[in-house]
């Protein structure tokens, strides 16, 4: 396997102080920046100073400032809680329980294991990654998450040369996720990774987001974020991460195979059946703007030279 070498600049990790709200962070910023006190990439350290620097990053990109944290914790798709963008903050909160956690690591691996959340999360560094989220409905947020890189719990688990998937499964209790009483979904909601998209410096394991701790309706306490591809490849509430030889069956892709691909790579030129993706709604703006291809996230594109991308949408 092809491994490349991780580009995420130190200049990543914003302080925590910068999180307490999005005008206390502009604020923050612009002092310091003034002050000279922190580099100019950091005060750019949103969508694109994360893993791409300021500089190579296209001008349209150095506009994203962070979505308010009352939206990103106010306005979410987790149809384990109802299916209203409302729901899943009146009623994760109420149900889930984020501790204890146990996430299984099995299949394809030579170090399988059963952790404890804290014991998952040991040893690992904590990073701060400001990243874009394009959900495949159109609308578009800028979160800043902190959480693990997906690649460090991949090497520990020591995948077998035949791994050649991971799949992720969020936690199965409809006395924690009431919605999993209603069939919208085949539960639990699984989700999968090629291995070298896993492998992908940008790949994170989010546990927390705003300087906190997740809350119950991000994802608490575990969830996957994956930048370049529409928001359903970032499953929430994980129990088990699987290293298989064979494509993972995803709950979208189960669901409506010809509107939700196993990829599903943010692409403006590859509409969804119903609507177009050309552009998309920037929580909190009024005016549409462009979509990017790979969300913007062009470092991955490597990944899939050769292929065809409306073949494999
Ligand atoms: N288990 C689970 N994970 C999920 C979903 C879900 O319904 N269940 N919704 C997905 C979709 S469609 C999106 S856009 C993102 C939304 O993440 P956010 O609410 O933290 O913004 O979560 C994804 N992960
Ligand atoms: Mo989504």
């Amino acid at each position: 396997m092809l491994i490349k070498k991780p580009e995420i600049p130190s200049s990543e990790i914003t302080p925590e102080r910068l999180y307490l709200s999005r005008r206390e962070f502009i604020g923050a910023s612009a002092v310091a920046l003034a002050a000279g006190t922190i580099p100019a990439v950091a005060a750019c350290d949103t969508a694109d100073g994360a893993a791409e620097g300021a500089a190579a990053a296209p001008p349209a990109q150095q506009r994203d400032e962070l979505t308010p944290l009352e939206d990103v914790t106010g306005y979410n798709n987790f149809y384990e809680f109802g299916t209203d963008k409302e729901d899943p903050a009146r009623n994760a909160p109420r149900t889930l329980r984020p501790r204890p956690w146990t996430v299984v690591v099995d299949g394809l691996c030579d170090r399988p294991g059963r952790y404890a959340f804290d014991d998952f999360v040991r040893g690992v560094a904590q990073v701060d990654r400001t990243y874009r989220l394009r959900c495949v409905e159109a609308w578009s947020m800028v979160i800043p998450w902190r959480g693990i890189p997906l690649r460090d719990i991949v090497n520990r688990a020591r995948p077998r040369a035949g791994a050649r998937f991971v799949e992720f499964t969020t936690l199965h209790d409809p006395a924690q996720m009431p919605g999993q009483r209603r069939d919208v979904l085949d539960w639990p909601y699984v989700e999968g990774l090629r291995m070298d998209e896993a492998m992908h410096p940008l790949a994170l394991l989010a546990t927390g987001l705003y300087g906190r701790a997740l809350p119950a309706q991000n994802g608490a306490p575990l969830r996957l974020v994956v930048p370049w591809k529409y928001g359903f490849k970032s499953i929430k509430s994980i129990v088990r991460i699987r290293f298989t030889d064979r494509q993972p069956r995803t709950a979208w892709n189960v669901s409506a195979p010809q509107e939700y691909g196993f990829y599903a790579n943010v692409n403006p030129q590859v509409d969804h059946p119903r609507w177009s993706q050309a552009r998309e709604r920037r929580i909190g703006e009024f005016r549409r703007r462009p979509t990017l291809m790979f969300n913007g996230y062009n470092e991955v594109a490597s990944l899939y030279s050769g292929m065809d991308l409306r073949r494999n949408y």
